[in-house]
């Protein structure tokens, strides 16, 4: 897909006058990703970075698009503006619930302050990662309050895209074992506030109770303790406290100055991803092309030169 510079542009003026349509062309342009997606950040970046981010991840069927949609209901009575983003599970096993997703979202399909948004996850982990970055920038340039993202599963991408939210709610549900998983993947740590969903069901206190142990033997990145939340998303029961533990977090954030810390090794993570990945492509493009890389080759080959010197002269021919 190509877009020209005008369409870009466009784009962005009706984004900032609160276009919606220009929201869903925006977001389709950052996850095609190339010099367009390149643009149009360009030009909105200075209006992005004023959003509270929230990761919302766990393993599948546990009940996380159900409380995201409770959450949704919550913080529209906080007169909240909320955008979420469902990262489409690459799956074919979970394929099938992004229909339900929709069909239970239609409550606030109408409302003109929540935008619903599914993003494929079939490129590789940095690109995934990336176009999600810059598909919250569009997000907060449109003016959202709050951006959701949820993403399914605990593997690269998921924790990547959980390290781009302020605050990560992490769900489980009784008798999955996946608090036990959780424990072993040393995932307890991305979690700043964990659910146990289904409440309804049998054994969730007793899931709550061993999640509350093992967070006390972890050692917690911040002075920050996690709450352990039942909830049963499916009626709403228990969402208003997640929904107040939730902003507790972000006046944790705030009054401890973590929030400028998490954005600092965000940028970081990301610019030094983008490094990367431009690196790469440029060295392949030498590595391919170039009658000095094979000469390099030939070299190291026949022993006349060791494998990091001819490094370090491909290196520094890269510009
Ligand atoms: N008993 C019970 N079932 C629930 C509750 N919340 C959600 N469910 C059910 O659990 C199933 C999965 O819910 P989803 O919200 O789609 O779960 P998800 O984690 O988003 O699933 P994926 O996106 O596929 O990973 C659905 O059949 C829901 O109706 C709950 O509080 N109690
Ligand atoms: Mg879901």
């Amino acid at each position: 897909m190509s877009f020209d510079q005008a369409y870009i542009e466009d784009i962005a003026k009706r984004l900032e006058r609160g276009d919606r349509r220009a929201l869903a062309r925006a977001i389709t342009v950052v996850e095609a990703g190339g010099e367009a997606a390149q643009n149009l950040v360009k030009l909105v970046y200075q209006r992005s970075g004023k959003a509270h981010l929230i990761g919302v991840t766990g393993s599948p069927g546990v009940g996380k698009s159900t409380l995201v949609d409770a959450l949704v209901t919550q913080m529209r009575q906080a007169d909240k503006k909320v955008a979420v983003l469902a990262i489409d599970p690459s799956s074919p096993f979970t394929g099938g619930a992004i229909l339900g997703d929709r069909i239970r979202m239609q409550d606030h399909t109408l409302d003109p302050n929540v935008y619903i948004r599914s993003m494929a996850n079939r490129g590789h982990t940095g690109g995934v990662a990336m176009a999600t970055y810059d598909a919250v920038r569009m997000l907060e340039a449109f003016g959202f309050d709050v951006v959701i993202i949820e993403t399914v599963g605990v593997g690269q991408s998921e924790l990547a895209i959980a390290s781009t939210a302020d605050t990560t709610i992490l769900v489980l549900m009784p008798g999955s074992g996946d608090d036990i998983q959780a424990i072993k993947s040393g995932i307890m740590e991305i979690g700043d506030i964990f659910v146990v969903n289904k409440g309804d069901l049998p054994g969730a206190n007793k899931s709550a109770t061993e999640i509350i142990a093992s967070l006390e033997l972890a050692k917690l990145p911040s002075n920050w303790h996690p709450p352990v939340l039942v909830a049963v998303s499916e009626n709403g029961e228990g969402v208003d406290k997640i929904w107040q533990a939730v902003q507790d977090h972000r006046q944790f954030l705030t009054d401890s100055d973590m929030i400028s810390k998490r954005r600092l090794t965000k940028i970081k993570a990301e610019l030094s991803d983008i490094v990367a990945e431009i690196a790469r492509g440029k060295l392949e493009q030498s590595m391919q092309d170039s009658a000095c890389v094979q000469e390099l080759l030939t070299d190291i080959v026949d022993l006349k030169l060791d494998p990091r010197s001819a490094a370090a002269s491909i290196l520094s021919s890269l510009n």
